[in-house]
């Protein structure tokens, strides 16, 4: 690490920048919780001191500020996107005297075979709204008709001594309700009970629950049961709502997006570094891996793709089992999940630390229409599909006049051309989930603090008669995460390296 620091010393110094607007802005945010001008006093949020299920800013310090729930955001975040919610919801439905009633499930842990669990992943719309990071936990929000106020309920898991023996400490009902700062906490167990009485008590009323690929399998059928004619129970999907919510970032979260895009930023450019003809793409990958999880990442944000030579031409090509070789490009993309926010970059960099003639020229021109379409984002506020437009006609009309592809050909077949170049979509957002808040769809213009990639690539197959032999087998993507603002368009990772000089300057200098 000391000795990339040494080939590196404009990024450090990025860095100590962003450390520096990082705990800045955290001292705002403080300041706005302890004298909220103006605020009606809300009941007193703390965080209780004890063992829970999850960490806490007094059992790891070092990884969650005082205050906070979770790293970055505050009980009173968590209890505002709750709110907001569920006010956004009642004035969506057309009848707004019933009682509104909000299912969220966390994710329920997955099993490899028999009792061995995969890394448990929490749902993102569940975290969002809680902070919990609980398997199989249930946010209930209800609002009854005719009244302004909703109630918050958790369920989560009572305390076990047995379990708690094997799993490790449980949150549990009593100390869930300060924790999560909710109205109520009750036992996971209670909650088809609860659901069948307050369906049954509450006529007529909606029932706002994701119907489609439940988060839990387990409960859904505890919550279908709820809906027939007796109970009067219409069902409802707040997905897009939340989405709608979800893509919008706070300021904490642009902040939690700095440090993983920041993150993810070094163990590209680590990659780079240890990167030397003869290396395993399987080498590459694990550098990815370990320089993301050793800065503060929990894994990584997807299996990246680590493609030598012609294989970049597949998307998304995750076997990373071949050797790489003099002369071959190598495409990477890959990310770094920390505190459930992710970072997703693409870059492409030569084995040898030099770019041939034609891998330079290629790599230039994807350069140039990634950076186009970055001030594109800013100058024109774009849908992502328009975007995806403008990069077929710049890639289209770069190409032509390289004389990669043929001059003869007229516009619309000129842009389908290119489109069978990079047969992937340009951009998708950014955030808790990788390819964020997927109800908010790519027709939608951007606005600011939306984070999203912009990812144009080039793929020439072997095969392909259309493009001079020199440029058959090359494969490129340059992709980097990108914050939407009032001003110009903020890159997050623009501590990757990803100009010629800066690249050649540092593949193969670190001892892999
Ligand atoms: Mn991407």
């Amino acid at each position: 690490m000391q000795r990339l620091r040494k080939v590196l010393p404009s990024l450090a110094v990025k860095h100590h920048k962003l450390l520096k607007s990082h705990i800045r802005n955290q001292l705002r945010c403080l300041s706005t919780i302890d004298h909220p001008p103006g605020a009606v006093e809300r009941p007193t949020l703390s965080i209780p001191q004890g063992t829970f299920g999850q960490a806490t800013c007094h059992t790891h310090p070092h990884l969650i500020q005082q205050g906070h729930l979770t790293c970055g955001i505050t009980q009173k975040e968590y209890a505002e996107r709750r709110e907001t919610l569920i006010s956004r919801l009642v004035s969506e439905a057309p009848n707004v005297h019933k009682t509104h009633i909000v299912v969220i499930p966390a994710a329920r842990k997955q099993f490899m075979s028999d009792k061995i669990p995969y890394v448990f992943r929490q749902n993102s719309d569940f975290f969002y709204l809680t902070g919990c990071l609980e398997p199989s936990a249930i946010l209930v929000m209800i609002k009854p008709a005719h009244s302004d106020t909703f109630k918050s309920v958790l369920f989560v898991h009572e305390k076990d001594s047995h379990a708690e023996l094997w799993e490790g400490p449980r949150t549990g009902c009593t100390a869930a309700t300060q924790l999560f700062a909710v109205d109520e906490a009750r036992p996971v167990d209670s909650f088809s009970v609860y659901i069948n009485k307050l369906a049954a008590s509450s006529k007529p009323s909606v029932l706002w629950y994701h119907n489609e690929a439940p988060a839990n399998p387990e409960i859904h059928s505890t919550i279908r049961s709820v809906i027939h004619p007796e109970t009067q129970v219409t069902l409802a999907d707040p997905q897009r709502t939340l989405h709608f919510m979800r893509v919008i970032k706070s300021p904490a979260e642009v902040e939690l997006m700095k440090e993983v895009c920041y993150i993810g930023s070094q163990s590209v450019n680590t990659a780079m570094a240890c990167t030397k003809p003869g290396i395993s793409e399987h080498a590459v990958c694990s550098v990815l891996e370990h320089s993301g999880r050793v800065s503060g990442a929990e894994h990584s944000s997807f299996p990246a793709v680590v493609a030598g030579a012609a294989r970049a031409a597949h998307i998304h090509y995750v076997a990373n089992n071949q050797l790489l070789n003099h002369g071959d490009l190598l495409l990477v993309d890959s990310g770094c999940q920390r505190w459930l926010y992710n970072s997703d970059i693409s870059r492409t960099w030569p084995v040898s630390g030099l770019f041939t003639r034609h891998q330079r020229i290629l790599y230039e021109l994807v350069l140039a229409v990634q950076k186009r379409l970055i001030e594109i984002l800013g100058e024109h506020r774009p849908a992502l599909d328009q975007l995806f437009d403008s990069m077929c006609r710049l890639l289209g009309t770069q190409l032509q006049q390289e004389g990669i592809l043929p001059k003869n050909i007229d516009g619309h077949e000129l842009i389908s051309m290119a489109y069978s170049l990079c047969p992937h979509h340009v951009s998708h957002h950014l955030g808790l989930d990788v390819h964020d808040a997927p109800l908010v769809r790519r027709a939608t213009p951007v606005l600011a603090n939306m984070i999203v990639t912009v990812e144009p690539g080039i793929y020439i197959r072997t095969d392909d008669t259309r493009v001079p032999e020199e440029f058959r087998g090359l494969g490129i993507r340059i992709e980097d995460d990108v914050l939407i603002t009032d001003g110009d368009p903020l890159v997050l990772t623009d501590s990757c390296a990803k100009e010629v000089q800066d690249i050649e300057a540092i593949v193969g200098k670190q001892a892999y």
